[in-house]
């Protein structure tokens, strides 16, 4: 398999390149950790490493050095398509080079031959799905595939350290492969028949999750590969990253992993805020009959902020500048429906709350996240269920972790372990000092 052989053929050198830097410069300090940033979420410490994505400050993510519209002018696109397809962005994850045409579609054919999803799985979100969140519905499927896990097999029949990255990837492709019918049952079963539908051998990874949730417009083949994409990775600290890599430290399996991120994902200062953010906007809409006047908007945004409640889509841990990702889906939507009344109104909100934010200023980053417009594309594609919204960001997401999980197998990354510290101790530390 050509994504097993090209990660095979640059292990020894990434090997030797880690084994040289921590014995040589093992002891070099990276940075010092502060009680604020102990007391504070741990924003900023410098602890993780990923060479799959960055994101920088003042200019948002790189997917292995490469800015998304370096990512979406370079990978391959499907006949007729004007975004990439996802397949494409797999490898470029996993291999760290912009792959041919025909790599990016050896990982889709990849994902075709795996992509049937067990009956049990299927059997048994039905009967959770009265009264279930999709997200909720989304770990769950994922944690019932765990049964079929490669890794866990191998492990317990025993298997060489430097080869558990092997059934890793296996897992990794087996689980992302059936992510679409799986997301795809999700919507059916919660705001449509509950039919089970199968993907098109003929269709590419992202199209056909468009095709088995029904949404037949060749425009949204192209938002579902851009979306796909911009939600894959954004370095390791976020919450989803973060959970999923922790799990899969103690060598559990990427279904354990992945399903324990999805629930980090689920919270609404996280992936969720997709769907607090639609919901945001049409609360504005509906209030004033529809696309209101600036000084209306500015009065909706404080009567939010006053009411102890967040602006959703707007801030962000690391970001101090728009996020990149909100501005792709942004000219997404200039080029294609500039005149759609929530998208002008998502635009309004972009043009009025960072001053409210900044005049609040409480908010280290007023400017817009990824959340901020995504479901304002989705809604007008016809996907109105904002509170299927955060499955879709999990959809691509998966992309991102389990690309890191197979690398931190294969350099060996050890169960992680941070130490803490009581609160006396903490002032005592101070006092000292
Ligand atoms: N609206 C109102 N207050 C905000 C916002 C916002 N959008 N963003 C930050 N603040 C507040 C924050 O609650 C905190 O208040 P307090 O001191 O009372 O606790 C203060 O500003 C300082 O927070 P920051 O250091 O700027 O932000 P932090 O790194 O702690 O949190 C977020 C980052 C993203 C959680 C935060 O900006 C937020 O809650 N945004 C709204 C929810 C959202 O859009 N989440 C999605 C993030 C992207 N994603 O997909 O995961
Ligand atoms: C993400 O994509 O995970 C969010 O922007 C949150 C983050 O990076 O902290």
């Amino acid at each position: 398999m050509i994504l097993q052989e090209k990660i095979n053929a640059q292990l020894p050198e990434w090997r030797e390149r880690i084994r040289k830097l921590v014995k040589e410069q093992g002891d070099y300090v990276i940075d010092q950790v502060s009680i604020g940033q102990v007391y504070g979420g741990m924003r900023d410490a410098k602890v993780l490493v990923s060479d799959i994505s960055y994101v920088d400050p003042a200019e948002g993510i790189r997917f292995r050095g490469y800015t998304i519209p370096e990512v979406i002018a370079k990978l391959p696109k499907p006949d007729g398509a004007s975004m990439p397809y996802v397949g494409g962005l797999y490898y470029l994850l996993l291999v760290g080079e912009i792959p041919t045409r025909e790599q990016a579609q050896a990982v889709e054919a990849e994902w075709q031959a795996r992509s049937v999803v067990p009956q049990s799985v299927f059997d048994m979100l039905r009967a959770l799905a009265p009264q279930a969140h999709p997200m909720q519905l989304f770990s769950q499927a994922v944690l019932a595939l765990q049964s079929s896990s490669v890794f866990a097999r191998k492990y317990g029949e025993g298997m060489k350290k430097d080869e558990y990255w092997i059934p890793m990837l296996e897992d990794s492709l087996n689980l992302t492969a059936k992510l679409p019918a799986i997301a795809a049952f999700i919507y059916s079963l919660k705001y449509r028949n509950g039919t089970v539908s199968h993907p098109d051998p003929e269709l590419d990874w992202a199209a056909n999750f468009t095709q088995m949730i029904g949404v037949k417009d060749k425009e949204y083949e192209d938002l579902s590969r851009l979306y796909f994409i911009l939600h894959s990775d954004h370095e390791s600290g976020n919450v989803s990253a973060h959970v999923t890599h922790l799990v899969a430290s103690s060598l559990s399996d990427i279904y354990y992993a992945f399903s324990a991120g999805l629930n980090g994902l689920a919270g609404p200062l996280h992936g969720l805020a997709n769907q607090e953010c639609l919901g945001w906007l049409l609360d504005v809409y509906q209030k004033f009959g529809g696309v209101p006047t600036r000084d209306q908007l500015r009065q909706f945004a404080w009567d939010t902020l006053n009411s102890g409640k967040v602006i959703p889509g707007y801030g962000h841990a690391v970001l101090r500048v728009p996020d990149p990702r909100f501005t792709a889906q942004l000219e997404f939507a200039r080029q294609r429906f500039p005149n759609d009344e929530i998208f002008r109104l998502a635009e309004m909100v972009y043009e009025v709350v960072p001053a409210v934010l900044k005049e609040q200023g409480k908010a280290k980053n007023p400017a817009p996240n990824v959340d901020a417009i995504s479901g304002t594309l989705q809604y007008h594609y016809g996907v109105r269920e904002f509170d299927f919204y955060t499955v879709l960001f999990g959809v691509g997401r998966a992309l991102g972790v389990t690309a890191n999980a197979v690398w931190a197998r294969a350099l060996g990354q050890p169960i992680e372990r941070p130490k803490s510290l009581t609160t006396k101790m903490l002032e005592e530390m101070a006092k000292s000092q």
